[in-house]
């Protein structure tokens, strides 16, 4: 008989039980990374960038949020007030779209996710040199919240094809606190491949992006398994395209706010998908930062659906 232990992990509030759960293999920087990504779909990369950077980035995000009263004080503890203004002085998606873009373009931050470290990773990845969409996606998760269970094709496929998505953690994300998963080697499966491959969510709306099976369901279906990890400021998780992958509910108790951002690097010599370029990248729908759930106030994030 096998014991199903309770796990820190939910998803929609229901317990995933150790038995569909694994630890995500760590890649060492020595490693063949771009061999090492194209078998697993996946690197977890420990202490790639500066640490004290990374945490200086986390607390003029978390003074950002504060100054639009989403955080308590002292506001570096990360921990969500339950209450904002930043409606009241962005009153339109316009004005909170700059506030999110004032916030994700914060130097602090991109000396972090742009900076030479991660390039450095990136060049080694693509074995020639790398850039990165200008476009960044900053994510603030309150107590309860996740994000669904998708592969990123269909939200960024007008360039190449070359594209690795970057996941950095802005601070300790502990089992409980939302941390993301991938499927074992979902990178390969071929039906998931052939339902997104070409489906662009700007020109074909009406078509969900993300995969709509329970991703539990999707899981036994592929007698696949849940891989995660704890996570600390410095590390990065580098995944393609193809990988599947959301995030658990945050839940921590006290109300720590999960602070991570996801960037998107390619090589230098390819075509760049120019929804996300330059220095007022258009995003989805035209909006900028706007399309992001982020730029929404907390109180409003914390009731979505
Ligand atoms: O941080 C999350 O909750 C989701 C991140 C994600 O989907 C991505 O990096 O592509």
């Amino acid at each position: 008989m096998s014991i199903q232990c309770e796990t820190g992990f939910t998803l929609r509030g229901r317990s995933i039980p150790s038995t569909m759960l694994k630890k995500m293999d760590e890649t060492s920087l020595s490693d063949d990374l771009s061999a090492k990504l194209e078998k697993d779909g996946y690197l977890l990369l420990r202490n790639v960038y500066d640490v004290n950077e990374v945490i200086e980035a986390r607390r003029m995000i978390l003074k950002s949020l504060h100054e639009v009263g989403e955080v308590k004080e002292p506001y570096d503890s990360g921990i969500f007030s339950g209450d904002s203004n930043r409606r009241r002085i962005y009153p339109t998606t316009k004005d909170l779209g700059e506030f999110w873009k004032k916030t994700s373009e914060m130097e602090e931050l991109r000396r972090v996710i742009n900076g030479k470290n991660i390039m450095r990773v990136m060049n080694s990845i693509f074995e020639e040199e790398a850039s990165h969409f200008s476009f960044a996606w900053l994510r603030a998760m309150v107590k309860g919240k996740a994000s669904p269970v998708h592969v990123d094709h269909p939200y960024m496929n007008r360039g190449t094809d070359k594209l690795v998505t970057c996941w950095t953690p802005l601070s300790e994300i502990a089992e409980n606190e939302g941390t993301l998963y991938v499927m074992h080697e979902s990178h390969l499966w071929s039906d998931i491949r052939h339902k997104f491959l070409g489906l662009d969510i700007d020109r074909n709306p009406s078509i969900p992006g993300h995969i709509e099976e329970y991703p539990e369901e999707l899981l036994n279906r592929k007698k696949s398994i849940f891989l995660t990890s704890n996570f600390n400021p410095g590390d990065c998780l580098i995944f393609g395209m193809f990988t599947v992958h959301g995030s658990f509910d945050n839940n921590n108790k006290n109300g720590k706010i999960r602070l991570s951002c996801d960037t998107r690097f390619q090589p230098k010599s390819e075509l760049m998908d120019p929804r996300f370029a330059g220095p007022e990248p258009k995003a989805h729908g035209g909006l900028g930062y706007g399309c992001l759930s982020s730029s929404l106030p907390l109180t409003e994030t914390a009731s979505l659906k």
